[in-house]
């Protein structure tokens, strides 16, 4: 498995190989919270990968042939299949490969994921909004108000089902499909909004000591470096920490 910590391409690169057998290609960005998704499921079911970092303000041109915006994440298989979007790229990494099965067999259970996945649908865009505000300057207190509530309703859940996951008393899809959010709280300046539910504050610290999730904690310094440069429009930021 290899590529996570490599230089970002950018236009006027050259178009990668194929993708050898046996191997599946992620297109990702060392911070994007969409990526770390699909790395967190090639981690946890121990795919074998190679990862291909996009500089997503000068993107290659032929990065339009991998996805029709230019977006990532991005799967490529040796076949020349190519899947994007997070949620069905982990999907499919669950469905294609062998080894312990993230999203549950049971028809209702999956659904019931994918209904809290419905749930956590406005954290993204708040936790950005929070995010952009504070580095602008900007008043922000509505908007971490809104995200407390999110959080309120996550943590009711687990309340309800009595279970330090949210699929039950074992690490499945769903927590990983949350994760990203949540490592990023720090980061952006707005753990607090979790100090009101502590059965969210419970799972955080039981979704740590996951194998894949803290193979794959980013450093402090290393993501608040590249936070500097990406909103100074500084198109190296996503280089930021790569020493060669
Ligand atoms: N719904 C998409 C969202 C992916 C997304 O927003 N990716 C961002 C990076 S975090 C992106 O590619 N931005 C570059 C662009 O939109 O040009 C998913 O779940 O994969």
């Amino acid at each position: 498995m290899s590529g996570d910590a490599t230089r970002a391409l950018k236009r006027g690169s050259c178009p990668p190989m194929p993708v050898p057998e046996g191997v599946i290609r992620l297109y990702s960005m060392r911070f994007c919270p969409y990526s770390h998704r699909a790395r967190l499921v090639l981690r946890a079911k121990g795919i074998r990968h190679e990862i291909i970092n996009i500089n997503l303000r000068n993107k290659p041109d032929w990065y339009y042939t991998k996805h029709p915006f230019g977006q990532i994440p991005v799967l490529e298989n040796s076949q020349c299949q190519l899947i994007y979007d997070s949620i069905i790229a982990c999907e499919y990494l669950d469905d294609a490969y062998p080894g312990r099965k993230l999203f549950p067999h049971d028809p209702y259970e999956r659904a019931r994921q994918k209904m809290l996945l419905e749930l956590f649908c406005k954290v993204p865009h708040l936790t950005k909004e929070c995010l952009v505000a504070l580095r602008c300057g900007r008043e922000c207190a509505d908007l971490k108000g809104a995200l407390r509530q999110e959080f309120c309703n996550l943590g009711e859940i687990l309340e309800y089902q009595n279970t330090t996951f949210f699929g039950g008393d074992r690490i499945s899809m769903v927590d990983y499909l949350f994760w990203p959010w949540f490592e990023r709280l720090d980061v952006y300046g707005i753990a607090d909004c979790v100090n009101h539910t502590p059965s969210l504050r419970v799972w955080i610290a039981a979704m740590k000591q996951d194998p894949a999730v803290s193979a794959l904690l980013i450093d402090k310094n290393v993501f608040l470096g590249f936070l500097n440069l990406y909103f100074q429009n500084n198109p190296n930021a996503f280089d930021f920490g790569l020493v060669c």
